[in-house]
């Protein structure tokens, strides 16, 4: 193992098994009020089962806020868990897919990280296009990174295309604040995550502590927008999305060129 890098036994159960849709962190925390799966999803699932998948779009979730406050972690946290404590900044994005089985039809979430450093953020919001949900990041131990959250959302959401997508507001690293200062800063933030019609999730990605629950609802939420969306003609199957290490590998290269090709001006 890495120095610097803790493997840690999921403090959360991580089961991708879902039927029905996990709670929010708190009632009053969320704008997104439905507490199960819609009847139409139910049916959808039910009738085409495992076909529905062929003609699903790719769930794309996008992490953006400021330079250092956990994002990346976050998905490692979550995708490999794994927790490093030495920052090395993300350069331009970078992405992973994560599967789940959504009333037992597979469901991916493609989650796009992003650089948070003013000079590679060009490069990260010509990747923000046509997100499903969008991540806003803070940190819990600089409370400055919360007042940047509505300037990063809007730049999320005005490259979103129309896409209506689902709103998270997240605060990172809350195991290194003492129980006043979290609760103060989590007054502020619920408050914040209202007015901008945002759901609220505080996280760390060193204990694990709801990283899974936010992905899991994260998961949900998108199937059930996406399922209940479609039209059942459209569910009839066709060419099957392909999700391998080889085809996500094709996909990161790309990736690399793009960064590479830009980075020169730096
Ligand atoms: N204690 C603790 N430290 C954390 C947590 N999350 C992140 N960190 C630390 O914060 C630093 C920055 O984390 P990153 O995930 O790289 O931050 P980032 O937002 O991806 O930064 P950019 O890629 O530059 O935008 C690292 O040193 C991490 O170890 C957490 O939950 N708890
Ligand atoms: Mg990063």
């Amino acid at each position: 193992m890495k120095k610097g890098i803790l493997k840690m036994v999921a403090q959360e159960v991580d089961n991708r098994q879902i039927l029905t849709i996990p709670p929010p962190y708190k009632k009053d925390s969320t704008p997104y009020k439905q507490k199960d799966f819609c009847d139409i999803t139910r049916e959808m699932c039910f009738q085409y089962g495992q076909d529905i998948i062929s003609e699903l779009k790719i769930c794309k979730v996008i992490i953006v806020g400021d330079l250092s406050v956990g994002k990346t972690c976050i998905i490692n946290r979550f995708c490999r868990q794994i927790f490093a404590t030495g920052y090395k900044a993300t350069i331009g994005v970078d992405f992973d897919v994560e599967r789940f089985d959504i009333l037992n039809v597979p469901f991916h979430l493609q989650i796009w990280d992003t650089a948070g450093q003013e000079r590679f953020k060009s490069i990260a919001q010509s990747y923000y296009r046509s997100a499903h949900v969008i991540i806003v990041v803070f940190d819990f131990t600089s409370i400055a990174t919360l007042a940047h959250c509505k300037k990063w959302l809007e730049e999320a959401l005005d490259a979103s295309m129309d896409m209506d997508p689902f709103l998270f507001l997240v605060g990172s690293k809350i195991d290194l604040v003492s129980n006043a200062a979290y609760n103060n800063i989590e007054q502020s933030a619920m408050d914040y995550a209202k007015k901008l019609d945002m759901e609220y999730w505080p996280v760390s990605s060193r204990t694990g502590d709801n990283i899974s629950k936010l992905f899991l609802r994260i998961a949900s939420l998108s199937f059930d927008k996406i399922i209940s969306n479609e039209k059942l003609d459209s569910l009839i199957p066709s060419k099957p999305i392909v999700f391998n290490q080889k085809s996500v590998d094709d996909e990161k290269k790309l990736i690399g060129k793009c960064v590479d090709a830009k980075c020169k001006n730096f």
